[in-house]
């Protein structure tokens, strides 16, 4: 599904994010970045081991922030690792720092004078984030930001499973 906020695309697909052909994608990573499993384990499998060597030199990563690495052996140039809060019942600021984790990684793509990105549903595999909630955040952080940049010609939100693309999908028709 696809649909246009000015001149920038946003786009829901089913998929895997390490095959995607935008000039970055996001990963979810942990505040160590020492790599873990589902996207994480994806992204440093698919990649190689050139992006851990850079989040070795980077350090660490608090949550609700986001830093920068090369694609290693991806099609993407860019790995934009962020992390998201893990949920501990939704009173703990969680809303704030799943927010500032899109925000965060749209920063570095205006940083980088990027075109395009790819984003997994941040929060909503092993930390928890309610479904529902987690993709109500993404889509409205990522609309609000493409008003203000319209140089930023794609936005993919690359969903993992059936489920997960039928809730964004949802949530999306909700707001337009
Ligand atoms: N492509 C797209 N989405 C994926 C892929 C993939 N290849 N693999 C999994 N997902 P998670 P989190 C989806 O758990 O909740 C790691 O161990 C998955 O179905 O990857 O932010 C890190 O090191 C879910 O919808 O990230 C951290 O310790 C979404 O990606 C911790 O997990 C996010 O699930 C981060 O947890």
């Amino acid at each position: 599904m696809e649909m246009k906020i000015g001149g920038t695309v946003i786009a829901l697909a089913l998929g895997d994010i390490t095959r995607e052909e935008t000039d970055a994608i996001v990963n979810a990573a942990n505040s160590g970045l020492r790599g873990g499993g589902g996207v994480d384990g994806a992204i440093h499998r698919a990649g190689g081991p050139s992006i851990m060597e850079e989040c070795r030199v980077i350090g660490s990563c608090p949550t609700g922030q986001a830093v920068v690495t090369g694609g290693g052996n991806l099609t993407a140039r860019y790995v934009i690792h962020t992390v998201g809060p893990v949920y501990r019942g939704g009173s703990r600021g969680e809303a704030d720092l799943l927010k500032s984790a899109y925000l965060e990684s749209l920063k570095r793509v205006t940083d980088k004078r990027l075109k395009s990105v790819s984003f997994p549903a941040i929060s909503a595999g092993v930390y928890g984030y309610p479904l529902e909630e987690a993709a109500q955040i993404a889509l409205t952080t990522i609309i609000d930001y493409v008003k203000d940049h319209q140089e930023i010609e794609l936005v993919r939100f690359v969903l993992f499973s059936q489920n997960i693309y039928d809730v964004f999908l949802n949530e999306l028709k909700k707001m337009i």
